[in-house]
């Protein structure tokens, strides 16, 4: 089986419109014929299913032929950032240059100059190049014309008086309108090694790292240290831990003994994320013996920035208009709040995605709708933000219920949407952005891969009641959705907007409909809750949503005050 197969399969997956498990992908991959089994596992799948499962596929293949049992050092996640053709010596000599050139029909070249972070203009219109729908919903309405909609400013005589001169308010790492990706093998292979490559530079350091070819040519004994991305993990008959970590080079087994204190890191690593190691190679030089393992981490003394005045940002997610379950009465009572002199301070608001609740994101989503046209819904949305006084400034991302691709980065909404969504002049910007307001940096991140960290790591570590745990672990690792290929989709891009270059003063997500918040390492990780009550899916797995709270961050001292609308 080449190496590359399973990147193929969930690529060809995704262009029928599903998402497949690790499993799904390693049966498919271990058959005789893949691409016969795709699509006879896709046949067989029902319609309105996002998700191939590997029990889908093996009710497929038990019809034709058994399926071939998955192999276990390969996890059908994601191409390899190492190959024969792409070995190279230096990993900073020029791989993604070199992945490109495998591309069948050749990944553009790049796009962005170096100036990016920070400095991409927060309402650039999207290019149309992105995929703009995921949800099966044809885009067939005309947009309504609403440019000269007033903003409503209901009661707003009483007591804003906030002065717009002292704002600053900038968009980094907005990918909306620059999408490169063109789904083509080569592009995840340059994604990846972007990835490794940025995410090695802040690892480098705490170890004498050696590539995976170098310790392979080795021969034994003495010290060792390497940079890679995770690319297996294993336990040993004698319960220790061997962890197959790749660099641009290749790949090299590295083993943690069961008694050493690092082995209790070995639960929080997830596939594809950068680590380092140090330690000894074994006398014949086939493997490493680990002792110390680094994570990109927040440094220790990390200092937070704040702002100069006392100004005051409300952060919330997961609003879902257009689900039965939306909570319009708490919502109102929110937005009336803010008219009065209370949130006088409130200056931001910043909104994490999950604007409405879409159309065909989940099975029988439909049954709960309460507007079935997705741009009504947006319609819809547009009004209830028009409760929000006229002055606060919006900055908002999308998330898995709205009408951008699925997979991530997701660009801001296009501009039929925009067009929507006119009358706040919001800043409409790509899930993940950091938006810098008042000198403080806040990554805005949906929240997808929480629901992997959550499934992956042991209850302690990550868990729906203290969501804010889960953020720390992103940050830990420093990259929003490091595993790809179960719950979280990855679109291939040039550069990999999901590393965090910058340690963010504030972590801003939603999606798991809890609310939590917390300090790691001095940064303020927020989980925003939603305005959506129990759904039915919801109740049936015992998931209680904290609905109708607003967390209004301190942006001078970083404090957070939660108001409660339900
Ligand atoms: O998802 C809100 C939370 O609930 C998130 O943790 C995923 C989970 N969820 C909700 N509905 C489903 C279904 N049908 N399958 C699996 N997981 C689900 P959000 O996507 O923000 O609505
Ligand atoms: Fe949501
Ligand atoms: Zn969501």
């Amino acid at each position: 089986m080449p190496l590359e197969e399973p990147a193929r399969l969930a690529q060809e997956l995704a262009s029928h419109g599903y998402t497949a498990d690790r499993e799904a992908i390693t049966l498919l991959a271990g058959a005789d014929n893949p691409a016969e089994a795709l699509l006879l596992a896709v046949e067989a799948t029902p319609e309105d299913a996002l998700k191939l499962t590997a029990a889908d596929v093996h009710d497929a293949l038990e019809t034709r032929s058994p399926a071939a049992p998955g192999d276990d050092s390969d996890h059908g996640r994601r191409d390899p950032i190492s190959s024969d053709e792409n070995r190279e010596t230096d990993d900073d000599h020029a791989p993604a240059a070199k992945a490109a050139k495998r591309a069948a029909s050749g990944a553009k070249t790049s796009v962005e100059s170096s100036t990016d972070e920070g400095s991409a203009p927060s309402t650039e219109p999207s290019t149309g190049d992105d995929p703009s729908v995921s949800t099966g919903t044809t885009m067939s309405k005309p947009a309504i014309d609403r440019g000269d909609v007033p903003v409503e400013t209901k009661g707003s005589a009483s007591g804003r008086s906030a002065d717009p001169a002292l704002r600053s308010l900038e968009i980094g790492n907005n990918m909306t309108g620059r999408s490169t990706g063109t789904g083509e093998y080569g592009d995840f292979v340059t994604t990846f090694r972007d990835r490794y490559k940025r995410l090695a530079g802040k690892l480098r350091g705490r170890i004498n790292h050696r590539n995976a070819t170098a310790l392979e040519a080795s021969p034994g004994g003495g010290d060792a240290g390497m940079v890679g991305m995770v690319s297996d993990i294993r336990s040993t008959t004698s319960g220790h831990w061997l962890i197959e970590l790749e660099d641009t080079t290749g790949v090299f087994p590295c083993l943690v003994m069961k008694d050493k204190a690092i082995a209790g890191l070995v639960d929080e690593l997830l596939y594809d994320e950068v680590i380092a190691v140090d330690g000894t190679l074994s006398d014949d030089g086939s493997i490493m013996f680990v002792d110390d393992l680094y994570f990109p981490d927040v440094p220790r003394t990390y200092e937070p920035s704040t702002a100069d005045r006392h100004v005051q940002a409300a952060l919330i997610s997961d609003i879902h208009v257009g689900s039965q379950e939306f909570m319009a009465d708490a919502w109102n009572r929110f937005t009336d709040w803010l008219h009065t002199e209370d949130a006088a301070n409130i200056e931001y608001l910043l909104i994490a995605g999950d604007m409405v609740e879409g159309v065909g994101v989940y099975p029988d989503q439909d049954e709960e709708l309460d507007i079935i046209d997705i741009f009504d819904q947006y319609e819809r949305f547009s009004e209830y933000l028009k409760q929000v006084p006229g002055d606060i400034e919006i900055v908002m991302i999308p998330g898995n219920h709205d009408a951008v691709r699925l997979a991530e980065p997701q660009p801001g909404f296009d501009e039929e949407l925009r067009d929507i969504m006119t009358a706040h002049d919001a800043r409409i910007v790509s899930n993940p952005a950091v938006v810098t307001i008042e000198g403080v940096s806040i990554l805005m991140y949906h929240g997808v891969s929480l629901d992997e960290v959550i499934a992956e790591l042991p209850e302690e570590k990550a868990n729906y009641d203290e969501p804010h745990k889960a953020m720390y672990q992103l940050l830990k690792k420093r990259h929003v959705a490091p595993q790809f290929g179960s719950h979280t989709r990855l679109a291939p891009e040039e550069k990999d907007y999901l590393v965090m270059d910058e340690v963010p003063d504030v972590f801003h997500t939603g999606h798991v409909h809890k609310l939590g918040w917390g300090k790691y390492r001095n940064v303020l990780a927020v989980n925003s809750g939603c305005w959506q009550a129990q759904t039915d899916f919801q109740k049936s797995v015992n998931i209680d949503p904290d609905a109708g709270f607003a967390p209004v961050l301190d942006l001078d001292t970083l404090d957070m005050t939660v108001h409660k609308f339900s």
